[in-house]
Protein backbone atom coordinates (compact mmCIF):
# COMPACT_ATOMS: atom_id res chain seq x y z
CA UNK A 1 0.00 0.00 0.00
CA UNK A 2 1.38 3.00 -0.90
CA UNK A 3 1.68 5.99 2.09
CA UNK A 4 0.51 9.62 0.98
CA UNK A 5 2.42 12.27 3.07
CA UNK A 6 0.55 15.21 3.68
CA UNK A 7 2.80 18.93 4.22
CA UNK A 8 3.18 18.86 7.60
CA UNK A 9 1.09 22.10 8.83
CA UNK A 10 -1.76 20.08 6.91
CA UNK A 11 -1.00 17.25 8.84
CA UNK A 12 -1.20 19.04 11.96
CA UNK A 13 -3.98 20.58 11.78
CA UNK A 14 -5.74 17.53 11.09
CA UNK A 15 -4.24 15.48 13.67
CA UNK A 16 -4.77 18.71 15.59
CA UNK A 17 -1.72 19.91 17.33
CA UNK A 18 0.53 23.09 15.99
CA UNK A 19 2.58 23.23 13.44
CA UNK A 20 6.30 24.00 14.86
CA UNK A 21 7.43 28.26 13.76
CA UNK A 22 9.49 28.85 11.05
CA UNK A 23 13.19 28.62 12.03
CA UNK A 24 15.20 31.48 13.35
CA UNK A 25 18.27 32.56 12.23
CA UNK A 26 20.23 34.07 15.71
CA UNK A 27 22.57 36.58 14.78
CA UNK A 28 24.31 38.10 17.83
CA UNK A 29 25.55 41.75 18.43
CA UNK A 30 28.29 42.22 21.03
CA UNK A 31 27.64 45.31 23.09
CA UNK A 32 31.02 46.40 25.35
CA UNK A 33 31.21 48.85 28.50
CA UNK A 34 32.23 49.42 31.73
CA UNK A 35 29.96 47.40 33.83
CA UNK A 36 31.28 47.45 36.61
CA UNK A 37 33.73 49.80 38.48
CA UNK A 38 32.85 53.90 38.84
CA UNK A 39 31.09 54.38 35.76
CA UNK A 40 29.02 50.93 36.04
CA UNK A 41 26.05 53.31 36.27
CA UNK A 42 26.82 54.76 32.92
CA UNK A 43 27.83 51.36 31.36
CA UNK A 44 24.49 50.04 32.67
CA UNK A 45 22.79 52.70 30.61
CA UNK A 46 24.73 52.30 27.31
CA UNK A 47 23.63 48.25 28.14
CA UNK A 48 19.90 49.24 28.67
CA UNK A 49 19.94 51.22 25.33
CA UNK A 50 20.51 48.06 23.52
CA UNK A 51 18.70 45.72 25.10
CA UNK A 52 16.37 47.77 24.50
CA UNK A 53 16.67 47.90 21.06
CA UNK A 54 17.20 44.09 20.63
CA UNK A 55 13.96 43.43 22.57
CA UNK A 56 12.33 46.19 19.94
CA UNK A 57 13.82 44.30 16.76
CA UNK A 58 12.80 40.65 18.16
CA UNK A 59 9.52 42.06 18.76
CA UNK A 60 9.03 42.84 15.32
CA UNK A 61 10.93 39.81 13.64
CA UNK A 62 12.72 41.26 11.30
CA UNK A 63 13.32 39.35 8.00
CA UNK A 64 17.11 39.09 6.62
CA UNK A 65 17.76 36.90 3.79
CA UNK A 66 14.48 35.37 3.39
CA UNK A 67 14.39 34.53 6.99
CA UNK A 68 13.14 35.61 10.43
CA UNK A 69 16.51 36.75 12.32
CA UNK A 70 16.50 36.64 16.46
CA UNK A 71 19.22 39.06 17.42
CA UNK A 72 20.74 38.07 20.29
CA UNK A 73 23.28 40.58 22.83
CA UNK A 74 26.34 39.50 23.92
CA UNK A 75 27.22 41.99 26.20
CA UNK A 76 30.86 42.72 27.50
CA UNK A 77 32.25 44.32 30.79
CA UNK A 78 35.24 45.88 30.32
CA UNK A 79 35.75 48.23 33.42
CA UNK A 80 36.49 51.15 31.19
CA UNK A 81 40.14 49.51 31.35
CA UNK A 82 42.10 49.50 28.07
CA UNK A 83 43.35 45.76 27.87
CA UNK A 84 40.13 44.60 29.41
CA UNK A 85 39.11 46.64 26.67
CA UNK A 86 40.70 43.93 23.62
CA UNK A 87 40.03 40.86 25.70
CA UNK A 88 36.63 41.90 25.16
CA UNK A 89 37.24 42.45 21.99
CA UNK A 90 38.66 38.97 21.20
CA UNK A 91 35.83 37.45 22.74
CA UNK A 92 33.29 39.06 20.69
CA UNK A 93 35.49 38.24 17.94
CA UNK A 94 35.58 34.86 18.59
CA UNK A 95 31.73 34.47 19.20
CA UNK A 96 31.12 35.54 15.32
CA UNK A 97 29.25 38.46 16.22
CA UNK A 98 27.91 40.47 12.93
CA UNK A 99 28.89 43.61 14.64
CA UNK A 100 29.60 45.25 18.22
CA UNK A 101 28.30 48.81 18.80
CA UNK A 102 30.81 49.99 21.86
CA UNK A 103 32.74 50.81 23.63
CA UNK A 104 31.92 53.26 26.06
CA UNK A 105 35.29 54.79 26.27
CA UNK A 106 37.43 56.32 24.21
CA UNK A 107 40.47 54.61 26.20
CA UNK A 108 38.70 51.03 25.58
CA UNK A 109 37.51 52.14 21.84
CA UNK A 110 40.41 52.45 20.09
CA UNK A 111 42.60 49.59 21.20
CA UNK A 112 39.46 47.44 20.52
CA UNK A 113 39.00 48.39 16.82
CA UNK A 114 41.81 47.33 15.85
CA UNK A 115 40.76 43.77 16.85
CA UNK A 116 37.05 44.44 15.35
CA UNK A 117 38.99 45.82 11.96
CA UNK A 118 41.52 43.03 11.65
CA UNK A 119 38.40 40.50 11.48
CA UNK A 120 36.32 42.76 9.48
CA UNK A 121 33.78 43.31 12.04
CA UNK A 122 31.66 46.55 11.81
CA UNK A 123 32.15 48.64 15.51
CA UNK A 124 29.90 51.63 16.09
CA UNK A 125 30.86 53.74 19.21
CA UNK A 126 28.01 55.14 20.82
CA UNK A 127 30.03 57.53 23.02
CA UNK A 128 33.71 57.38 22.31
CA UNK A 129 34.39 60.80 21.14
CA UNK A 130 38.02 61.21 20.88
CA UNK A 131 39.15 62.07 17.47
CA UNK A 132 41.54 59.42 16.98
CA UNK A 133 39.16 56.65 16.84
CA UNK A 134 38.04 57.76 13.57
CA UNK A 135 41.22 59.11 12.23
CA UNK A 136 43.33 55.42 12.19
CA UNK A 137 41.76 54.92 8.25
CA UNK A 138 39.48 52.06 9.57
CA UNK A 139 36.96 51.26 6.92
CA UNK A 140 34.86 49.56 9.60
CA UNK A 141 34.48 51.97 12.83
CA UNK A 142 31.35 54.63 12.82
CA UNK A 143 30.46 56.91 16.19
CA UNK A 144 27.10 58.33 16.57
CA UNK A 145 27.92 61.42 18.42
CA UNK A 146 30.13 64.24 17.91
CA UNK A 147 33.97 64.07 18.65
CA UNK A 148 36.20 66.24 21.34
CA UNK A 149 37.27 68.82 19.02
CA UNK A 150 33.40 69.81 18.41
CA UNK A 151 32.91 69.29 22.14
CA UNK A 152 36.04 70.85 23.61
CA UNK A 153 35.78 73.45 21.09
CA UNK A 154 32.11 74.44 21.77
CA UNK A 155 32.65 74.61 25.71
CA UNK A 156 36.05 76.72 25.11
CA UNK A 157 34.35 79.60 23.16
CA UNK A 158 31.16 79.43 25.49
CA UNK A 159 33.49 79.89 28.75
CA UNK A 160 35.37 82.92 26.92
CA UNK A 161 32.74 84.41 25.11
CA UNK A 162 29.42 83.78 27.23
CA UNK A 163 30.99 83.17 30.43
CA UNK A 164 33.58 85.71 29.57
CA UNK A 165 36.13 84.12 32.07
CA UNK A 166 39.85 85.32 31.90
CA UNK A 167 41.15 82.95 34.07
CA UNK A 168 40.96 79.09 33.40
CA UNK A 169 42.49 76.41 35.10
CA UNK A 170 42.58 72.59 33.71
CA UNK A 171 42.77 69.17 34.99
CA UNK A 172 42.51 66.37 33.07
CA UNK A 173 42.01 62.79 34.15
CA UNK A 174 44.73 61.41 32.11
CA UNK A 175 42.74 58.92 29.82
CA UNK A 176 42.25 59.06 26.05
CA UNK A 177 39.09 60.96 26.47
CA UNK A 178 40.26 62.88 29.27
CA UNK A 179 43.16 64.44 28.27
CA UNK A 180 41.74 65.21 24.81
CA UNK A 181 38.16 66.75 25.91
CA UNK A 182 40.76 68.98 28.38
CA UNK A 183 43.23 70.16 25.33
CA UNK A 184 40.59 70.68 23.11
CA UNK A 185 39.04 73.26 25.54
CA UNK A 186 42.11 74.97 26.64
CA UNK A 187 42.88 75.60 23.26
CA UNK A 188 39.48 77.18 22.03
CA UNK A 189 39.49 78.97 25.53
CA UNK A 190 42.67 80.74 24.55
CA UNK A 191 42.09 81.07 20.86
CA UNK A 192 38.87 82.99 22.20
CA UNK A 193 40.79 84.99 24.38
CA UNK A 194 40.99 83.31 28.26
CA UNK A 195 43.92 82.55 29.88
CA UNK A 196 45.02 79.14 30.90
CA UNK A 197 46.79 79.98 34.39
CA UNK A 198 47.23 76.67 35.21
CA UNK A 199 47.29 72.75 34.14
CA UNK A 200 47.22 69.63 36.83
CA UNK A 201 46.39 66.35 36.32
CA UNK A 202 45.02 63.27 38.08
CA UNK A 203 43.58 59.94 37.16
CA UNK A 204 40.56 58.43 36.53
CA UNK A 205 40.29 56.57 40.02
CA UNK A 206 41.27 59.03 42.42
CA UNK A 207 39.27 60.46 45.08
CA UNK A 208 41.51 62.99 46.70
CA UNK A 209 42.65 66.04 44.65
CA UNK A 210 43.52 68.78 47.37
CA UNK A 211 47.05 69.35 46.44
CA UNK A 212 45.94 70.31 43.12
CA UNK A 213 42.93 71.77 43.83
CA UNK A 214 44.85 74.23 46.47
CA UNK A 215 48.00 74.29 43.96
CA UNK A 216 45.43 75.86 41.45
CA UNK A 217 43.42 78.21 44.24
CA UNK A 218 46.69 80.18 44.39
CA UNK A 219 46.41 80.56 40.68
CA UNK A 220 42.89 82.48 41.22
CA UNK A 221 40.96 81.09 38.45
CA UNK A 222 37.38 82.10 37.88
CA UNK A 223 37.11 78.51 36.09
CA UNK A 224 37.50 74.93 36.53
CA UNK A 225 37.62 72.44 33.37
CA UNK A 226 37.96 68.55 33.81
CA UNK A 227 38.28 66.32 31.67
CA UNK A 228 36.89 63.74 32.85
CA UNK A 229 33.96 61.24 34.41
CA UNK A 230 31.56 62.33 36.72
CA UNK A 231 32.30 59.74 39.21
CA UNK A 232 35.76 61.79 39.49
CA UNK A 233 33.93 65.46 39.14
CA UNK A 234 32.15 64.37 41.80
CA UNK A 235 34.48 64.19 44.31
CA UNK A 236 36.33 67.26 42.80
CA UNK A 237 33.29 69.79 43.63
CA UNK A 238 32.75 68.38 47.22
CA UNK A 239 36.47 69.65 47.49
CA UNK A 240 36.40 72.60 45.69
CA UNK A 241 33.54 73.76 47.95
CA UNK A 242 35.80 72.61 50.89
CA UNK A 243 38.34 74.46 49.86
CA UNK A 244 36.60 77.70 49.62
CA UNK A 245 36.87 77.90 45.53
CA UNK A 246 33.77 79.94 44.30
CA UNK A 247 34.36 78.69 40.91
CA UNK A 248 32.70 77.99 37.59
CA UNK A 249 33.08 74.50 36.79
CA UNK A 250 33.03 72.79 32.94
CA UNK A 251 33.31 69.41 31.78
CA UNK A 252 32.20 67.35 28.43
CA UNK A 253 30.22 64.61 27.75
CA UNK A 254 31.71 62.37 30.91
CA UNK A 255 30.58 64.30 33.49
CA UNK A 256 27.05 65.53 32.10
CA UNK A 257 24.84 63.18 33.34
CA UNK A 258 21.91 63.47 36.07
CA UNK A 259 24.26 61.13 38.61
CA UNK A 260 26.68 63.62 38.67
CA UNK A 261 24.41 66.13 41.06
CA UNK A 262 23.99 63.00 43.52
CA UNK A 263 27.69 62.60 43.83
CA UNK A 264 28.75 66.37 43.76
CA UNK A 265 25.38 66.44 46.95
CA UNK A 266 25.52 70.13 48.03
CA UNK A 267 28.42 71.13 47.34
CA UNK A 268 27.22 72.02 43.52
CA UNK A 269 25.29 75.32 43.38
CA UNK A 270 22.47 76.12 40.97
CA UNK A 271 24.11 77.23 37.51
CA UNK A 272 27.68 76.26 38.92
CA UNK A 273 28.52 73.88 36.83
CA UNK A 274 28.16 73.72 32.64
CA UNK A 275 29.04 70.40 30.65
CA UNK A 276 27.95 69.25 27.78
CA UNK A 277 26.66 66.06 25.91
CA UNK A 278 28.28 65.32 22.52
CA UNK A 279 24.75 64.70 20.71
CA UNK A 280 21.21 67.03 20.66
CA UNK A 281 18.08 67.00 19.25
CA UNK A 282 15.99 69.20 17.80
CA UNK A 283 12.59 70.29 19.51
CA UNK A 284 10.71 68.06 16.25
CA UNK A 285 12.42 65.36 17.83
CA UNK A 286 11.81 65.80 21.90
CA UNK A 287 8.30 63.93 22.15
CA UNK A 288 9.04 61.10 21.09
CA UNK A 289 12.15 61.32 22.74
CA UNK A 290 10.40 61.78 25.54
CA UNK A 291 7.93 58.67 25.09
CA UNK A 292 11.14 56.61 24.49
CA UNK A 293 12.91 57.65 27.92
CA UNK A 294 9.09 56.47 29.38
CA UNK A 295 9.64 53.67 28.27
CA UNK A 296 13.17 53.24 29.11
CA UNK A 297 12.39 53.49 32.88
CA UNK A 298 9.20 51.60 32.97
CA UNK A 299 11.49 49.03 31.90
CA UNK A 300 14.54 49.08 33.38
CA UNK A 301 13.26 51.16 36.49
CA UNK A 302 15.99 53.87 36.30
CA UNK A 303 16.67 57.31 34.43
CA UNK A 304 18.24 57.50 30.74
CA UNK A 305 21.91 58.47 32.35
CA UNK A 306 23.61 59.78 28.90
CA UNK A 307 24.39 57.94 26.06
CA UNK A 308 21.26 54.72 25.84
CA UNK A 309 19.22 56.47 23.32
CA UNK A 310 22.57 56.92 20.99
CA UNK A 311 23.37 53.55 21.71
CA UNK A 312 19.52 52.38 20.26
CA UNK A 313 20.29 54.60 17.68
CA UNK A 314 23.40 52.98 16.94
CA UNK A 315 21.99 49.08 17.01
CA UNK A 316 18.62 50.64 15.25
CA UNK A 317 21.32 51.97 12.06
CA UNK A 318 23.44 48.90 11.95
CA UNK A 319 20.45 46.84 11.53
CA UNK A 320 18.72 48.53 9.23
CA UNK A 321 22.08 48.39 6.93
CA UNK A 322 21.63 44.86 7.33
CA UNK A 323 17.84 44.62 6.50
CA UNK A 324 19.18 47.08 3.05
CA UNK A 325 21.84 44.54 2.10
CA UNK A 326 19.66 41.75 3.15
CA UNK A 327 22.57 40.17 4.81
CA UNK A 328 23.63 40.18 7.91
CA UNK A 329 27.35 39.19 6.69
CA UNK A 330 29.58 42.13 7.33
CA UNK A 331 31.14 42.14 4.22
CA UNK A 332 28.03 42.63 2.16
CA UNK A 333 26.14 44.95 4.69
CA UNK A 334 29.21 47.34 5.67
CA UNK A 335 29.73 48.89 2.37
CA UNK A 336 25.63 49.80 2.78
CA UNK A 337 25.92 51.02 6.70
CA UNK A 338 28.83 53.46 5.33
CA UNK A 339 25.82 55.46 3.49
CA UNK A 340 22.56 54.63 5.96
CA UNK A 341 20.69 57.22 6.84
CA UNK A 342 18.55 55.94 9.49
CA UNK A 343 16.44 58.41 11.33
CA UNK A 344 16.46 57.60 15.01
CA UNK A 345 15.50 58.86 17.93
CA UNK A 346 18.09 61.72 17.97
CA UNK A 347 18.40 62.48 14.71
CA UNK A 348 19.28 61.10 11.29
CA UNK A 349 22.37 58.47 11.56
CA UNK A 350 24.39 59.25 8.57
CA UNK A 351 28.25 58.87 8.15
CA UNK A 352 31.12 60.54 6.75
CA UNK A 353 34.32 59.44 4.68
CA UNK A 354 35.82 58.53 8.19
CA UNK A 355 32.92 57.05 10.07
CA UNK A 356 32.32 60.34 12.30
CA UNK A 357 28.48 61.35 12.85
CA UNK A 358 27.56 63.81 9.61
CA UNK A 359 25.93 67.12 11.53
CA UNK A 360 26.59 66.34 14.56
CA UNK A 361 25.35 68.51 17.75
CA UNK A 362 26.15 69.21 21.01
CA UNK A 363 23.73 70.09 24.79
CA UNK A 364 25.09 72.37 26.70
CA UNK A 365 23.50 71.58 30.48
CA UNK A 366 23.79 73.46 33.57
CA UNK A 367 22.27 72.14 37.20
CA UNK A 368 19.75 73.50 39.37
CA UNK A 369 18.10 72.39 42.33
CA UNK A 370 20.15 68.79 42.09
CA UNK A 371 18.92 68.34 38.63
CA UNK A 372 20.32 68.28 35.02
CA UNK A 373 18.76 71.02 33.20
CA UNK A 374 18.81 71.66 29.35
CA UNK A 375 20.54 75.32 27.97
CA UNK A 376 20.94 74.98 24.60
CA UNK A 377 21.55 72.50 21.62
CA UNK A 378 23.99 73.69 19.28
CA UNK A 379 25.66 71.97 15.76
N1 LIG B 1 32.88 60.75 25.70
C1 LIG B 1 32.91 60.64 27.10
C2 LIG B 1 33.03 59.30 27.66
C3 LIG B 1 33.57 58.29 26.86
C4 LIG B 1 34.93 58.54 26.30
O1 LIG B 1 35.04 59.12 25.22
O2 LIG B 1 35.90 58.08 26.91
Amino acid sequence: MKVKLLPLAVAAAVVGFAAPAAAEKVVKLGHVAPLTGAIAHLGKDNEFGAKMAIDDLNAKKVKIGGEVVKFELLSEDDAGDPKQGTAAAQKLVDARVAGVIGHLNSGTTIPASKIYHDAGVPQISPSATNPKYTKQGFENVFRVVAHDGLLGGALGRYAANKLKVKSIAVIDDRTAYGQGVADEFAKAAKAAGAKVVGREYTNDKATDFNAILTKLKGKKPELVFFGGMDAVAGPMLRQLRQLGMDVKFMGGDGICSPKLAELAGAAMKDGQVICAEAGGIDTALEAPMNQWRKRFKDKFGTDVQIYAPYVYDATMAMVAAMQKADSTDPKKYLPVLKKVEYKGLTGTIAFDKSGDIRNGALTLYTYKGGKREKMMVTK
